[in-house]
């Protein structure tokens, strides 16, 4: 049995230690929940795409937005039992993440995550243990326990690269396959707002772009990169991107799920088998934490106290609570859907950690053909650390 943090009003359990200050007491905002309705209604055509729900459909955007954060606390928990040295959260940006994975057909569409996109693995079917043994570098993790980067290519998951904005072109020729094999395919990757700087992001835009693929774009603009505010990074406004780019574009609230999802949802319908793609979709949010969990107290130090109490107000997942809520779903069916999804991360945790012992690391996994034999020539490695 489930003990409950400050209940009144909210459904999901807070955890003190884990969750951002902000959310532990979190309480709808009614002028926030009001918006984020009225932000539904709208648009006419992303009205229709939310409409045309149903309820297990809407539970399942919960359920992903519950995962998500579960699989991030288990990760923090990891991290304070010295279990891992580090982990990189997606806290308070799960809508960006979880709407646009469910705007996409599954088995049939690609998408390329970066490392705050986790949540697009386990919404693609890949196990949340799985996931765990990624971090834990398990011999049974799905890249064998080479790096901290999963994915699960037969899913339609890649997985992430550390260079920020790579995968824009990987996405691109991902595309461009689907659309000279002439196939109904849509392929997706979301940019962070700091990598929309790099060389790769616009070249591969670029690309994209002269080649007609059916792609979609995410700006994922959580208004920092590192210790570095967005606007110590650009000028104006990304909104403006599309047309500059001469590219069909929208913006969306990056903090409600629905609305990610109904922007995707239209931008995959708009390119998918067509040459009117790419998409460029940005959404708006803001990284509730650090760069990852090793500089939490310096991003806190850094920014604006201001900007997590605005943003902290916003939670993804309790503004949807209250959404569903006023939709007629009763808080006890969303209370049972998170005992469950919480059951079920806990589970997972317990048998990522007993892969550590039933299949530890196998230290061949760690070499690739060529490089790694490149690396043993004498003298070579010294070289290289010289
Ligand atoms: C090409 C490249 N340059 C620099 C880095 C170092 N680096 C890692 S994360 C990061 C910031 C990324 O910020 P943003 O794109 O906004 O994504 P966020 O972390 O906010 O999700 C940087 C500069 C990198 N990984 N790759
Ligand atoms: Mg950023």
């Amino acid at each position: 049995m489930l003990t409950r943090f400050p209940m009144e009003g909210a459904c999901m359990r807070r955890y003190p230690g884990f969750d951002p200050p902000e959310y532990l007491d979190w309480q709808a905002d009614p002028a926030l929940v009001a918006e984020y309705r009225a932000r539904l209604a709208a648009d006419p055509a992303r009205a229709e795409v939310v409409a045309a729900l149903d309820e297990a459909a809407l539970l399942a955007l919960y359920a992903g937005m519950v995962r998500n954060r579960l699989h991030d606390h288990a990760l923090q928990r990891w991290v304070r039992q010295g279990v891992i040295s580090k982990a990189w959260l997606g806290r308070g940006e799960e809508a960006v993440t979880i709407g646009a994975v469910h705007a996409l057909e599954r088995g049939r569409d690609v998408v390329a995550p970066m490392i705050r996109n986790a949540g697009a693995c386990h919404e693609l079917g890949m196990p949340v243990a799985d996931m765990l043994r990624g971090y834990l570098a398990t011999g049974d993790a799905p890249n064998g326990g080479r790096d901290g980067h999963v994915g699960a290519p037969e899913l339609g998951v890649l997985p992430p690269v550390s260079p920020v904005g790579d995968m824009v072109p990987v996405i691109a020729g991902v595309a461009l396959a689907f659309r000279l094999r002439r196939e109904p395919r849509v392929a997706l990757t979301w940019v962070g707002d700091g990598a929309t700087g790099t060389g790769a992001f616009h070249e591969g835009l670029a690309f994209a772009s002269a080649q007609h693929v059916p792609a979609i774009f995410v700006i994922q603009d959580n208004q920092v990169a590192l210790g570095t505010r967005a606007q110590a990074m650009h000028r104006g406004d990304f909104g403006d991107w599309p047309r500059a780019l001469g590219l069909p574009g929208a913006r969306a609230d990056g903090n409600n799920v629905l609305d990610v999802y109904a922007a995707t949802r239209l931008a995959a319908d708009r390119v998918r088998g067509t040459d009117e793609g790419p998409f460029l979709l940005v959404a708006d949010t803001f990284r509730m934490g650090g760069h990852a969990t090793h500089d939490e107290a310096e991003a806190r130090a850094t920014f604006d106290a201001g900007l997590f109490r605005t943003w902290g107000a916003r939670d993804p997942i309790g503004l949807y609570e209250e959404h569903l809520v006023a939709e007629g779903i009763a808080r006890t069916r969303l209370e049972a859907l998170e005992a469950e999804v919480t059951a079920e991360v806990d589970a997972a945790a317990e048998a990522a950690l007993a892969s550590r012992t039933a299949a530890p690391a196998v230290p061949e996994h760690a070499e690739y053909p060529g490089f790694s034999a490149g690396v043993r020539q004498p003298g070579l490695a010294r070289r290289l650390n010289a």
